[in-house]
């Protein structure tokens, strides 16, 4: 299903067109600890779908021994709590790859955070009492769509014992304001430190089933793969990634950034699924010699990114590429170059940010 583009092609109007209608985090918004909704990324696989809340229902059924059947008022009744999370799309860094896979090309930027409130997903579990037979919950989102020549709605299961699903949120808020339409209203499920695709949006059911899910977004979609014909590996948990603010001023067309002469504070956030950040680096040569970040915890989430500062003096005018790379406690660590797949999966190669200093 995969297709993969002829490296002498450019960016199709196909890719333009899903380009355009999910949108990455703008780099200056990493200024931000929570990300403004209108400013954090977007992914919608098909149409955002119009919901009427008063005859919306969230139907949790399939292996339980209590269905249920609850509207947003119900769920709003419920205690509360808020969730911090950075999100990053699976498809971060795809435009990067060569031979580039065709599907929306990120760059780098497809990440945000926010504070999810809602009720949490175990304790909705426990009130529909899974049966012992149950080793999976499948998502089901409103939306409709064909992908892969599949039709389908948007769909994705995980397993029981994930340990994510003990903190997962079934989120109606999102930065303290109902969730916008274009980020699941009336409900979404947010699992932290998975990739983005894992939480699904406008949600209107949730099936306990007794055996491994196989819908297209499971066992099609989301598999790391060497080749079309690779059954290949699930996509799970973010890789590390760290960001830089691109400091100075940038070329409308190009962004290469202009800057005066140093020293300069560089900042940027960096965050992992896989534990926490350690250390972030940053290089002023293109990843030839680094130094050290300062980690800050101005988020207080350990499902969020962290905030970093490095002072940089480039001690002469001239080009530059400047870099940073982040390092998580399961000693994953960001590397120079991608590592390519079929899907364009998880490409967290370091960010390079081309600058020109500039006296005066
Ligand atoms: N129902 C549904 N849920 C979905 C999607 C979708 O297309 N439909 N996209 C997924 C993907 S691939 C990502 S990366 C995140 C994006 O969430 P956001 O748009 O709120 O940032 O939502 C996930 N949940
Ligand atoms: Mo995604």
């Amino acid at each position: 299903m995969e297709q993969v583009a002829d490296p002498a092609v450019g960016i199709s109007l196909d890719e333009l067109q899903l380009a355009v209608r999910n949108h990455s985090m703008p780099l200056e918004a990493l200024r931000h600890p929570l990300t403004p909704p209108w400013l954090h990324y977007l992914l919608i696989h098909y149409d955002i779908p119009t919901v009427d809340t008063t005859s919306w229902r969230l139907e949790i059924g399939g292996l339980v021994e209590r269905p249920l059947s609850l509207s947003l008022e119900d769920l709003r009744a419920r205690p509360a709590v808020d969730l911090t999370v950075t999100m990053e799309c699976a498809g971060n860094g795809r435009a990067r790859l060569d031979p580039r896979p065709v599907s929306m090309p990120w760059l780098g930027e497809a990440v945000g955070t926010a504070r999810w409130t809602g009720v949490p997903l175990r304790e909705l579990l426990d009130d529909a009492g899974a049966l012992p037979e149950a080793i999976e919950a499948v998502f089901t989102g409103l939306d409709r769509g064909v992908e892969g020549g599949v039709a389908q709605q948007y769909e994705r299961s995980q397993r029981l014992d994930e340990p994510a699903l003990e903190h997962a949120v079934l989120a109606y808020a999102m930065n303290g304001a109902p969730l916008l339409p274009q980020h699941g209203f009336p409900l979404r499920l947010v699992v932290p430190g998975w990739y983005g695709m894992t939480s699904v949006k406008w949600l209107e059911r949730i099936t306990l089933v007794d055996r491994p899910f196989d819908g297209y977004q499971q066992a099609t979609g989301y598999r790391f793969k060497r080749d079309e014909d690779d059954p290949g590996v699930p996509v799970t948990r973010m890789l590390p990634r760290a960001l830089l603010v691109p400091p100075g001023v940038p070329d409308f067309h190009t962004r290469e950034r202009t800057l005066g002469p140093g020293p300069h504070l560089l900042e940027g956030r960096a965050w992992s699924g896989h534990g926490e950040i350690e250390r972030v680096e940053v290089s002023g040569d293109d990843g030839k010699n680094w130094f050290g970040a300062e980690l800050e915890d101005d988020v207080g989430s350990r499902w969020a990114w962290r905030r970093w500062t490095a002072e940089w003096d480039p001690m002469a005018c001239g080009r530059f590429v400047v870099c940073c790379r982040a390092t998580d406690s399961a000693g994953n660590v960001q590397p120079l170059e991608p590592v390519w797949n079929v899907g364009g999966y998880a490409n967290n190669a370091v960010q390079r940010v081309v600058v020109t200093v500039a006296a005066g």
